[in-house]
């Protein structure tokens, strides 16, 4: 009987003793900083801005369709892995976080439609 209680104790200890390894092992992300971001009149912040991010900084893209007619679109960013995804009707919203790279020049477009979109610039200037 003392055995049958003893073995999901020991169970417990010791899955929250990994558990504590796998938090401690390497540093923890940093805090992600938001970067908002509008659709409306088939423009990404009414002028598609050119972005610029530092190496390894962390991004949360909030994207949000503020159209006010029944326009879809949607968000990618080449060379970063995030896709398209669904399209993405008014009032609809898309997080992403990314992890920005050494350095380079990325597109930002809407998949939908030619010449919504800009450039995202990572470099340590
Ligand atoms: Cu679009």
């Amino acid at each position: 009987m003392l055995k049958r209680l003893h073995l999901p104790l020991a169970a417990l200890i010791l899955a929250a003793g990994v558990g504590a390894a796998v938090a401690l092992r390497g540093h923890a992300p940093e805090p992600a900083r938001t970067v908002t971001m509008s659709m409306r009149a088939y423009a990404f912040n009414a002028t598609n801005p050119t972005f610029r991010f530092r190496p390894g900084e962390r991004i949360r893209f909030v994207v949000t369709n503020d159209e006010s007619t029944n326009v879809l679109h949607n968000f990618r960013i080449v060379g970063m892995n995030v896709d398209c995804g669904p399209p993405m009707k008014p009032g609809e919203t898309r997080e992403v976080t990314v992890t920005m790279p050494k350095s380079g020049e990325f597109a930002y477009t809407c998949c939908t439609h030619p010449g919504m979109g800009g450039a995202m610039v990572v470099d340590t200037k």
